[in-house]
């Protein structure tokens, strides 16, 4: 019974260390639909993990090189995902409407390796390609952090200590200042207090204590009376 468990275990274990996938520095590409005209809405680097490939795609996201060379491609369904709403009485037409409405007009984020060499990214269907974004956006050294910049992929432009809309909590001694309270712990306000009045506290606590205690027995003392 033990061996059996001790297998099951190491079974367990073994299939975290497998599927588990790495965090990284990856490129979030954001696809917008908008009435059937699709458009690569954000690109940005981020900390996250690779997107899988979508086998019922039809489209397909690439990251080029500078001699149109495909480096990276992932297969992707350009399609909302939805239900109708819970209990209401729909005709087939209103149906129809709404499957139609969900293949018009949606939002997707896929994540795409951060390849140095990959100079745009385009999205491709079976006619050709469908969007481009051109990847020099992500950093253009002009000293100013802006859009599409940040620390990750844009040190340069977009130092740690200052804003860039990406929380890096980081251990580094550096307060991230768009990490919300307690994410970075280089953030928290070193509150420095007197060593006297956190004593004081104490004594005031312990003293509370017998009181209370003092104050227990002298009642059940009377009680017995
Ligand atoms: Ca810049
Ligand atoms: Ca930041």
């Amino acid at each position: 019974m033990f061996k059996k468990f001790l297998v099951l275990i190491a079974y367990l274990i073994l299939v975290q260390f497998c599927f588990a996938q790495q965090l990284m520095p990856v490129i979030m590409v954001s696809i917008k639909a908008n009435e059937g005209k699709i458009t690569i809405s954000d690109v940005r680097v981020v900390v996250d993990h690779l997107s899988e490939p979508e086998e019922a795609g039809r489209h397909v996201i690439k990251l080029k090189d500078d001699k149109n060379k495909t480096l990276y491609q992932l297969k992707v369904y350009m399609h909302g995902v939805g239900f109708p709403p819970y209990g209401a009485e729909m005709s087939k037409e209103e149906l129809e409407e709404f499957y139609k409405s969900l293949e018009e007009n949606f939002e997707k984020t896929v994540y795409l390796p951060y390849l140095k060499k990959a100079i745009y990214i385009t999205l491709e269907d079976s006619n050709g390609e469908v969007a481009r974004f051109d990847l020099s956006k992500l950093c253009n050294n002009n000293g100013a952090c802006e859009e599409n910049e940040n620390y990750l992929s844009c040190a340069s432009d977009c130092p740690l200590s200052e804003k860039d809309d990406y929380c890096l909590p980081l251990k580094d001694s550096i307060c991230d200042p768009d990490c919300s309270k307690g994410l970075d712990s280089d953030c928290g306000a070193k509150k420095n207090i007197p060593l006297f009045i956190t004593s004081n506290y104490l004594f005031l606590a312990i003293a509370l204590i017998i009181v209370v205690i003092a104050a227990y027995r002298i009642t059940l003392l009377r009680k017995k009376k």
